[in-house]
C-alpha cells in the first residue's frame, strides 16, 4: 500500500499544528469539517514511494463528544479509520496529556506517540525514558521538537512502518473489565441500529458515564434508555462507583504507575559559589 491517511491529535497547545506544517509544508489545504465550525487541515507528504495524507484534527482534553471539537475528533477517528493515529503530546505536561492517550488506546487506534516539545521537558528538567513509556503502553514513541524540526524524519518512518504492520498497545485491566460488564447493553445499541459492531462497545461506555452526547444517539428509544439505566446501576453497585467515576480513578491510577516508572525530575547540580 502506498498511500495512507495519518491523523494528528492531542490537547490543545500541544503542537499538532506545528508537527503538520513540519510535515506537509506549503502541501496543505484549509477548509471547514462539514456541519461545524470547526477548522479542517489536511496535507500530503511523499516519503519513500508513499503518498501520505496528513490530517490536522481539533484539539481536545477527552474523547467523549462533549464538544465540536471533540466530536469532529472523535467521529473522525471512528469513522474515517485513519491508517496511523499520531498523539501528540507537550512532554513537559506528560501526566496531563496522557489521559488522552489511554482514552485513543481503549478506542483500538494504530497508535503513535510523538513526544514534542522534548526542548522545554528538558528545560524544565523533566526527563523521559521513551523505552520504558513505550512498553507501559505497547506504543511507539518517537521525541520531536516540531518548531525545529526535529524528529519528523523519524515520525515519517514510524509510520510507515506501523501502516505496514499496526502497533498493538496495552489493553488496561479496567478497560477489559468496563468492557465485559458494557456487553449487554453493546449489543443491544447493535440490535437497535444505533451503533455499527466496532463502535458499540464504546458507544455504551460513554452511555454508562453518562456522556450527553452518547444519550442524544439514544433519545427516542426509551428500550435502550431503560437498560442504560439499569447497567449503570448494577455496574455502580458493583464497583462501588459509578462508571464514568470508577473509569476516570483508574486511568488516572494508571497514569500515575507510568509517571512513577518513566519520569525523572531533575535539578543539575548546585555550583558551589562560595
Ligand atoms: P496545537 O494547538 O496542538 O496545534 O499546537 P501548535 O502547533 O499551535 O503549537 C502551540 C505553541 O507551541 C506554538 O507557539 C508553537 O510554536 C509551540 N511549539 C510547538 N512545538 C514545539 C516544540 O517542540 N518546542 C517548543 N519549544 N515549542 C513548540
Ligand atoms: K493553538
Ligand atoms: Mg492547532
Amino acid at each position: 500500500e502506498k498511500n495512507f491517511t495519518i491523523a494528528l491529535v492531542g490537547n490543545p497547545n500541544c503542537g499538532k499544528t506545528s508537527i503538520f506544517n513540519a510535515l506537509t509544508g506549503a502541501r496543505q489545504h484549509v477548509g471547514n469539517w462539514p456541519g461545524v465550525t470547526v477548522e479542517k487541515k489536511e496535507g500530503t507528504v511523499s516519503f519513500n514511494g508513499n503518498e501520505i495524507s496528513v490530517i490536522d484534527l481539533p484539539g481536545a482534553y477527552s474523547l467523549s463528544a462533549s464538544s465540536e471539537d471533540e466530536m469532529v475528533a472523535v467521529n473522525y477517528i471512528l469513522q474515517e479509520k485513519p491508517d496511523v493515529v499520531v498523539n501528540v503530546i507537550d512532554s513537559a505536561n506528560l501526566e496531563r496529556n496522557l489521559y488522552f492517550t489511554l482514552q485513543l488506546i481503549e478506542m483500538d487506534t494504530n497508535v503513535i506517540i510523538a513526544l514534542n516539545m522534548t526542548d522545554e521537558a528538558v528545560k524544565k528538567n523533566i526527563f523521559i525514558n521513551t523505552a520504558k513509556l513505550r512498553d507501559a503502553l505497547g506504543v511507539s514513541v518517537v521525541t520531536t521538537v516540531a518548531t525545529k524540526n526535529k524528529g519528523i524524519w523519524e515520525l515519517l518512518e514510524t509510520s510507515a512502518a506501523m501502516k505496514v504492520k499496526p502497533g498493538r498497545p496495552v489493553q488496561p485491566d479496567y478497560w477489559q473489565t468496563m468492557n465485559r460488564e458494557s456487553g449487554a447493553l453493546a449489543e443491544a445499541l447493535v440490535e437497535e441500529g444505533i451503533a455499527g459492531k466496532e463502535s458499540a462497545n464504546l458507544v455504551a461506555v460513554r452511555l454508562l458515564e453518562d456522556e450527553a452526547f452518547a444519550q442524544t444517539q439514544i433519545a427516542g428509544c426509551p428500550t435502550l434508555e431503560k437498560l442504560a439505566d439499569k447497567e449503570k446501576d448494577r455496574i455502580t453497585s458493583r464497583f462501588g462507583l459509578e462508571p464514568g467515576i470508577y473509569l476516570a480513578d483508574q486511568r488516572y491510577i494508571f497514569i500515575g504507575q507510568i509517571i512513577k516508572d518513566c519520569v525523572r525530575r531533575e535539578t543539575p547540580p548546585q555550583r558551589d559559589l562560595t
